[in-house]
């Protein structure tokens, strides 16, 4: 899988995908990340790409050329399946979001500043936008690592059977269940039992409950659907 992001913050991003699983993806050439920074397509030799907003108003606005340009320019190298635009008033990111982006091959990713992108540029161009939750965020680069490790971390191969995401909270709409290593006895707190006993089965059954008590609790809007 190959996806590009758009940013006037690169730096932002680098060390988000850099490590860890990210980093193993790439290094298994699984995920390919290219970084592009908007300026290199900036109107004027200041290396502008924001301006005032018509109607009048505190904040600028991300200007639609050096945007449509950039677009323009990777798509005809590349060719998307989905242009995302990252903004706190787009569809909330969810795991069954990141199910889906993890199937297609080739993504783009544009990251907001200031009072955002020019309206036209979402009309015309982008095919989603993506908010991570209901708080603003300086810029679109946070909430974009957050999408690609997401995503990344499903892409097949990437992790290995222990890491394995198939019992990841939110896979199948329950949150996991508690987890415990060694010592059995720390303090005085016990391990439960039922984790000491080798029965698998039961183990099983045990975490199945454990997830659906703790899922009740902390998000019952899970098991709405
Ligand atoms: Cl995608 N961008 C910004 N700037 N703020 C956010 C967000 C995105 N999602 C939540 N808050």
């Amino acid at each position: 899988m190959r996806i590009d992001i758009i940013s006037v913050l690169p730096e932002l991003l680098e060390s988000p995908l850099n490590h860890s699983i990210m980093k193993r993806a790439k290094d298994k050439g699984l995920l390919e990340i290219h970084i592009h920074h908007l300026r290199q397509w900036a109107v004027n030799e200041y290396g502008q790409v924001d301006d005032y907003q018509y109607g009048g108003g505190a904040g600028m606005v991300m200007m639609p050329e050096p945007l449509a340009n950039a677009i323009e320019a990777l798509s005809k190298d590349v060719g998307y399946d989905e242009i995302i635009y990252m903004t706190p008033d787009g569809e909330d990111f969810s795991q069954g979001m990141a199910n889906q982006f993890s199937m297609k091959e080739r993504l783009l990713i544009i990251c907001g500043h200031y009072k955002g992108i020019d309206q036209r540029i979402r009309d015309h161009f982008v095919t989603r936008e993506v908010s991570i939750g209901n708080y603003v965020l300086s810029g679109g680069e946070l909430a974009a690592a957050v999408v690609v490790d997401a995503i990344g971390r499903l892409l097949p191969g990437v992790l290995n059977n222990e890491t394995s995401a198939l019992f990841d909270s939110f896979q199948d709409n329950l949150l996991a269940p508690p987890v415990y290593t060694r010592p059995a006895d720390f303090r005085g707190w016990k391990v439960p039992d039922i984790l000491l006993s080798g029965d698998l089965k039961k183990i099983e059954e045990w975490r199945y409950e454990q997830a659906v008590q703790r899922t009740t609790e902390r998000k019952p809007d899970l098991l709405k659907d």
